[in-house]
């Protein structure tokens, strides 16, 4: 099996509170939400990084993208707004090595993070 903590949930081995999955992408709640709405977007494919996106992946990515905007619209978020973010390497604080869009709204954000 994948040591990898988005593989497991992906394939069911872990539990979480999924909200979206299709054919390309599988989406949930993170386990420790920064805002009030804070959903994961993941490819089904594992990808460690940003630094490892091929050109082949580029509609995969378009795909996180789309799917994240549809939930922001059903959650009512698309007028106020959110933010999504892909965290990639140490100093951006990526902690797990498998791509994943942060999804985070339902408050004002502040900006620059971090
Ligand atoms: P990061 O960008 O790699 O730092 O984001 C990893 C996220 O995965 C982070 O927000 C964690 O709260 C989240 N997470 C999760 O949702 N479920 C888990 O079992 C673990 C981390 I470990």
């Amino acid at each position: 099996m994948s040591d990898c903590l988005f593989c497991k949930i992906r394939d069911g081995h872990i539990p979480a509170r999924v909200v979206y999955r299709d054919e390309v992408c599988l989406a949930f709640e993170d386990i420790n939400p920064q805002a009030p709405t804070h959903v994961l977007f993941i490819p089904l494919k594992h990808i460690p990084t940003v630094n490892d996106i091929a050109l082949e992946d580029r509609e995969l990515v378009g795909h996180l993208y789309t799917a994240a905007a549809r939930l922001a619209r059903e959650r009512g978020h698309a007028d106020n707004g959110y933010r999504l973010v892909m965290n990639t390497q140490r100093d951006a604080g990526q902690t797990v090595f498998h791509i994943h869009l942060h999804m985070l709204a339902g408050r004002p954000l502040m900006w620059p993070p971090g």
